[in-house]
């Protein structure tokens, strides 16, 4: 039977925000399609306010409805199809994991602009400015807090995958692609983010899209992202 669910996304290369809900839906293991529309392309100027009520991705859509806008994609996702499994069972653990996701969905501008998601290109030695070093300090420090706290059993920042996992996956992508170094427990949850089956298709299909989308490029040499 076809799938009743179309998540409209964006580059996989450039789009941050069209990662979460999609890493959400597959480790959910839930059927669905895509529909991609590259940004500054003739098909976003013409199409996406069919889609979109707010003109962005990612914008789930279920049969006659619209969910936009990552979090609340995220929660219709784990409501409607998982049960509550998208958060941690525990009060405590959920409480934090939605705080720290929380935190991801309306923080950390310095990082988002200076580092842009780039899952088709590896930056060595890229210089990172000071104000984007304090917000990679604070996500280090959630997912040190959130490891030792709660890892245990697991990989993820919660033990299994959650939707806090979700929310901090484009950033760890940054993380490997800006070479940002660090160890111990965080270094340890970016081979887990790097070394999962659907991060590792994403990047995939990053890797075959064609299109360079100056506007979120970074001018530093580069080699490939994997
Ligand atoms: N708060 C929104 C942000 C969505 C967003 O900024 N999406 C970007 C792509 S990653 C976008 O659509 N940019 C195109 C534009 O702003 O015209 C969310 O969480 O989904």
């Amino acid at each position: 039977m076809d799938s009743k669910l179309t998540l409209v996304i964006g580059n996989k290369t450039y789009s941050s925000w069209s990662l979460r809900p999609w890493l959400l839906l597959k480790h959910a293991m839930l059927d669905f399609k895509e529909f991609r529309i590259p940004f500054h392309s003739d098909q976003w100027k013409h199409e996406i306010d069919q889609h979109s009520p707010s003109g962005k991705v990612p914008v789930l859509k279920d049969g006659g409805l619209r969910v936009w806008d990552t979090f609340s994609i995220c929660e219709y996702v784990n409501e409607r199809f998982m049960t509550g499994r998208g958060w941690p069972k525990d009060p405590s653990a959920r409480a934090l994991a939605r705080s720290v996701s929380a935190e991801m969905h309306s923080g950390f501008p310095h990082l988002r602009q200076s580092l842009p998601m780039n899952c088709r290109r590896r930056f060595p030695g890229f210089p990172v400015p000071d104000n984007a070093a304090i917000d990679i300090a604070r996500v280090l420090e959630i997912w040190r807090t959130c490891r030792l706290a709660y890892g245990d059993p697991g990989p993820w920042l919660f033990g299994g995958f959650c939707i806090a996992d979700a929310m901090f996956a484009p950033v760890a992508l940054r993380f490997h692609g800006y070479d940002v170094s660090f160890s111990g427990a965080e270094a340890r949850y970016l081979d887990t983010v790097l070394e999962d089956a659907a991060v590792r298709e994403w990047i995939q299909a990053a890797a075959e899209e064609t299109e360079v989308v100056a506007e979120e490029e970074v001018d530093w040499p580069y080699e490939a992202f994997l």
